[in-house]
């Protein structure tokens, strides 16, 4: 697919700080350490219904991710895939009486709207799960062949994978068994499907139904699971091992560990990605945003009721990536008057020297993205800068500059 079209990133002055993230494979913050190349896959949209702003928010941080790795010298070479056959995608369609494939086309020509506006570096490759039928196909192949899926004998030949087949299930989450069989039941998976070995085996071929899309392969006619799209799409561009694997917090499982444990059995190799780093969940009146409960907020909407997307931007990034937070209209208020204020500041000929709030801004980002304390070194400075002054001509300049490649904020 066409990704989005990107800005020039600058580069700014001074010294880089290399990048900690949380991990949640190890529980705890740890470096990365990327080489030339830095490797980000961050797991797309469904596109079923436009960018809330809780997509909207995992993918700032993972930009952050982009920029800091930028700024730090390397290249950064970054996948995203767009899951454009799914149920949730072909429910949708069916209430709405509408075409699948025209449906997850327009809500994925909005996704780069939203993604272009908001200053988001775009992905290298940018892939759809149809797109990459043959490659899953290839990849259900082999996994038949070295015994780690089986196919059910049932009228649906439906393909499995054999859950424990890479020796490592369970690595990513960390989850116990019960706390797996619950997220596997409510976030996609089957559990009560007849002929499984075992509850969790996943799917990774759905043979052909009646009135539902599918595709010839050596396999039969189907359609591709979920977790295998995300491994394949991955591991064809980026190869095994690379530095981030990226989504909110809801794929921590089953999506994530599946992803890994498939790449894993394929690969008999170890680890599918060094870090697994999750967003948390932006939510509105207390519940999580999502499109099965209605309480959408869209990046759509607030730039058709003319809002300027760096004052969202500001204001989804005044809250810390892992933490599940609300949306407010005071946070979007608030979000829209740093932005005056920072704007106002740097139109100034001089101002205080501009070095030391860039250093913390810099050393806030790479401690895990800490942008709350980010985003105060700035306002410190623009607040000095518009009371006190001061007599640094190229400050202003510096401050707009740092913003722009740290931050993802045009001033
Ligand atoms: N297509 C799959 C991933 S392969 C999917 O989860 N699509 S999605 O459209 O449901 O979500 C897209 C991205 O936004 C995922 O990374 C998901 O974890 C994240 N996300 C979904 N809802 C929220 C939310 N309320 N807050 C923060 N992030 C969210
Ligand atoms: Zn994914």
């Amino acid at each position: 697919m066409q990704p989005w079209s990107s800005v020039p990133v600058p580069r700014v002055p001074g010294t880089p700080r290399p990048l900690r993230l949380f991990d949640t494979s190890a529980g705890s913050v740890e470096p990365t350490e990327p080489g030339a190349v830095a490797r980000m896959y961050v797991c797309g949209i469904t596109p079923y219904d436009a960018t809330h702003l809780g997509h909207a928010a995992t993918y700032l941080a993972f930009d952050l991710v982009h920029r800091v790795w930028l700024d730090n010298g390397h290249q950064v070479h970054y996948v995203q895939n767009v899951t454009d056959i799914d149920d949730p995608l072909l429910e949708r369609a069916e209430r709405d009486h509408e075409d699948w494939v025209v449906l997850a086309m327009r809500e994925t020509a909005l996704f780069r709207e939203d993604m272009e506006a908001l200053r988001v570096v775009p992905p290298a490759d940018f892939v759809g799960a149809v797109e990459s039928i043959p490659e899953i196909v290839e990849a259900v192949g082999k996994l038949l062949a070295s015994g780690a899926a089986y196919r059910l004998d049932d009228e649906h030949p439906d393909i499995y994978f054999r859950h424990r087949a890479s020796g490592r299930f369970g690595y990513e989450s960390n989850y116990d068994d019960e706390t797996m069989r619950g997220f596997f039941a409510e976030r996609g998976g089957d559990p009560d499907r007849a002929g499984k070995e075992h509850p969790l085996d996943a799917l990774l071929w759905r043979a052909a139904r009646d009135g539902e899309p599918s595709w010839e392969s050596e396999l039969g006619p189907g359609r591709p699971g979920w977790h295998l799209e995300c491994s394949v799409i991955a591991l064809n561009r980026l190869g095994l091992g690379f530095d981030v694997q990226g989504g909110g917090s809801d794929l921590i499982f089953p999506h994530h560990e599946f992803s890994a444990a498939h790449a894993e059995s394929l690969t008999g190799e170890f680890p599918f990605a060094k870090h697994y780093v999750h967003a948390g969940m932006i939510g509105l009146d207390g519940e999580k945003m999502s499109k099965s409960k209605g309480n959408l907020v869209f990046v759509s909407r607030l730039r058709g009721d003319r809002v300027d997307p760096m004052a969202i931007r500001l204001a989804l990034l005044d809250g810390h990536y892992r933490t599940d937070r609300s949306w407010t209209a005071d946070a979007l208020t608030a979000g829209a008057a740093r932005l005056a204020r920072w704007r106002q500041a740097v139109e100034l000929e001089s101002a205080p020297s501009a070095e030391a709030a860039v250093a913390e801004l810099r050393d806030r980002l790479s401690d895990d993205l800490d942008t709350q304390r980010a985003l105060r070194a700035i306002d410190a400075w623009a607040e000095e800068a518009l009371t006190t002054g001061g007599s640094d001509a190229g400050a202003p300049a510096l401050i707009r500059t740092a913003v722009d490649a740290l931050l993802g904020v045009e001033l």
